[in-house]
This record gives structure tokens, sequence and C-alpha cells, in this order.
């Protein structure tokens, strides 16, 4: 019920909402009105009341809270569940327990503190508690294990586009799972899954988002940084997290039905940070690259199989992700 109380008040805006109207929406009884409202300002929301008006929220605080994530899923949404978690190891590992034991698909595991946060091949991911949006969905896409990355692609398009919804800024995709707002990284995805040779059982994707960060650890603070550090106005992560899960449910399910990424192609290429520009790909890991794996060309887009075309000596190589790592001439992207 608490979910729906606080879409009734983000609803109204500056509005009071009577109690009547409440008990006759949610179809309770004002005592249950009255109890739920008490457990939200135990939580920390500060909801005022004046009699012969009724309630309005007047603020919120900056913490996850599941029914307040809840409140923003659409009811046609993909999405259908949030587990949200104030400190967990990591929303990728939960998803894939979640997944094993028989969830169904469309579950997103959220935490606002990750004490074991991943990225690809085993690199770790910094999850600092109360500023970030640690998240992963569980999904059971009927797909070739060969059209899973693609999910990867599907995400960034998805989180891309809620960020500059949401947050009114000029973000990027980076190529296969990164976001990046003035040339850092705000945000990485890293896409899991658990199959056979022509069966997925399903597969997890997990999105690292620096929402209000505002320290990172020495060694990525050359290439990290967060929405609020570059536009300085706090990020309502509810808000960002409910408009991810409905974007992201409407991609996939269309990316599951084609079975490829004909439909996204031109959006993607709009949103590629890199595109028509000069980029090195690096065969081995960027860390310890060997010249001789490092290529350079002109990236100019994706195809629908989710490949980088990347121009070299006048002919155009399709670059699959997984196998490489691109970076910019002359830094990060
Ligand atoms: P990646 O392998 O592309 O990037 C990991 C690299 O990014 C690290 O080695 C480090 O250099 C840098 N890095 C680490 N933390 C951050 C950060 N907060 N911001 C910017 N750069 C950073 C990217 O892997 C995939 C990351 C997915 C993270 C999500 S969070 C929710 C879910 N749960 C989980 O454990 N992982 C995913």
């Amino acid at each position: 019920m608490k979910k729906q109380i606080l879409r009734i008040f983000r609803e109204a805006g500056e509005e009071f909402v009577s109690g009547q109207s409440l008990c006759k929406h949610l179809g309770v009884t004002r005592q249950a009105v009255w109890k739920n409202i008490g457990q939200l300002k135990e939580y920390g929301y500060e909801i005022e009341s004046v009699s012969n008006k009724g309630y309005r929220l007047v603020a919120k605080p900056d913490k996850l809270y599941g029914p307040e994530l809840e409140s923003y899923l659409e009811p046609e949404s993909f999405c259908k569940r949030i587990e949200c978690y104030d400190c967990i190891d990591s929303t990728n590992l939960r998803a894939k327990q979640l997944a094993e034991t028989g969830e169904p698909e469309g579950t997103l595991v959220v935490a606002d503190e990750q004490t074991a946060g991943r990225g690809r091949r085993g690199r770790g991911w910094a999850s600092e508690p109360g500023v970030g949006i640690w998240m992963s969905m569980v999904l059971r896409p009927a797909l070739e294990p060969v059209h899973v990355p693609g999910l990867t692609l599907i995400a960034a398009l998805a989180v891309n586009r809620s960020i500059r919804e949401i947050c009114g800024v000029d973000s990027r995709i980076k190529w296969p799972n990164d976001i990046i707002l003035d040339g850092k990284k705000i945000c990485g995805i890293l896409t899991e899954m658990s199959s056979e040779v022509n069966y997925v059982h399903y597969a997890v994707t997990g999105i690292g988002i620096n929402a209000n960060t505002m320290h990172f650890p020495e060694e990525i603070t050359a290439t990290a940084t967060s929405i609020y550090q570059q536009n300085g106005k706090r990020v309502d992560r509810a808000a960002l997290i409910g408009r991810f899960a409905n974007v992201f449910g409407a991609y996939y399910e269309r990316y599951v039905t084609d079975g490829d990424l004909g439909a996204f192609v031109e959006e993607y290429d709009q949103m590629l940070a890199n595109r028509d520009q000069q980029v090195k790909i690096y065969h081995g890991m960027v860390e310890d690259a060997d010249p001789s794996e490092i290529e350079t060309g002109i990236a100019r887009g994706i195809d629908k199989t989710g490949a980088l075309l990347v121009e070299m000596d006048g002919h155009c190589e399709a670059v699959v992700s997984g196998e490489v790592s691109v970076r910019g001439i002359y830094g990060y992207v």
C-alpha cells in the first residue's frame, strides 16, 4: 500500500490529498491509511497533514526504499518486482542466486551499497554507500547464447536515455558497456549468463551508475565521474531507477522478439560517444597491452549484431564485444 500512497502523493505534487480520497483509491479504512503514513514518516518521509485538507509529501529521504522504487513502475512494465538492500556483496550475485532458484524474469535487485561490486573479467566496481545506483535485472531471454551480449547494448541505450531524461545531461554511450559524461565514466554495465551451448538458462544485466558520488578511489579518479560532479544537481536515484526499469523492459521485449538490434542501430549510433573519431582497439587487457595487439581506426557505429564497425585502411571491420576494449587516441573516450 505504501507504494500506492507514494505514487498518489507524487502525482498530486504540491496539492493536498484528502484522507477520504486516499481511502477510496486504496480501498482501505482511514486507520489503515493513517498507519501506513505513520510508517512512511518513521522511514524519513516528511508528510504534512492539515485538517480539512489532508496530506501532502513535503520531502523524502535520500535513501533507496523498495516501495518508493516500485511506485515508479508502470502497470504494464516488464519489471514486476524490486528487491532493495541497504548493503549487499553484489547485486549481480544476488540476481543470479534468485535466477537459480526460479525467480521469474523482470525482478530488479537494487542496493544502496555493494561490498564486492564486480566489473568485467574479474575487475572490481567501486560502489560507495548512499550515492550510487547499483542494480541488476533477472532475465530469461528466449535467445541463442550468442545474442546475450546484445543485452548490454540494450541496457546501455535504456540507461543512457533514462539519465538524459531524468538528469538533463548530455551523456553518451561508450561501446559496449559504459556511459560517459564529459569524457569520463558515469556508468558501467556487466551482463552475465548461465547457458548450455544452444540454450540460455538465465542472464543478469547489472548496471552501476555514479549518481551523486563525490569521491572515487585514487586509481580511477582520472576516468571516473558522477552525474552530480558534472552538473551540480543531486540525482533523484529512485526516479532514475524507476525510469530505467520501465524503458529497459520495453527495449528488452523488442530485442527478444526481433532477435537482433536492427531497430536500435540508429538511436545507438546517435548516442555513440566516439562516433567518427579515431579509436584504439585493444585485443588484450588494456593495462598491459602489447603494441602488436593494438589497432587504430575510426568508429562508425554498430551493426545489427551489436558489433562496432571500425574503419581501418579503407575497409570496415566488425569488432565483436567481449574480445576487445576500445579507447580514444588521447584518453579514455
Ligand atoms: P569494466 O570491467 O568495464 O570496468 C571496471 C573498471 O572500471 C575497473 O577496473 C576500474 O578501473 C573502473 N571502475 C571501478 N569502479 C568504478 C566506478 N564506480 N566508476 C567508474 N569506473 C569504475 C564495468 O566493468 C561493469 C560494472 C558493472 C557494475 C554493476 S553495479 C551493479 C552490478 N553488480 C555488480 O557487482 N556489478 C554490476
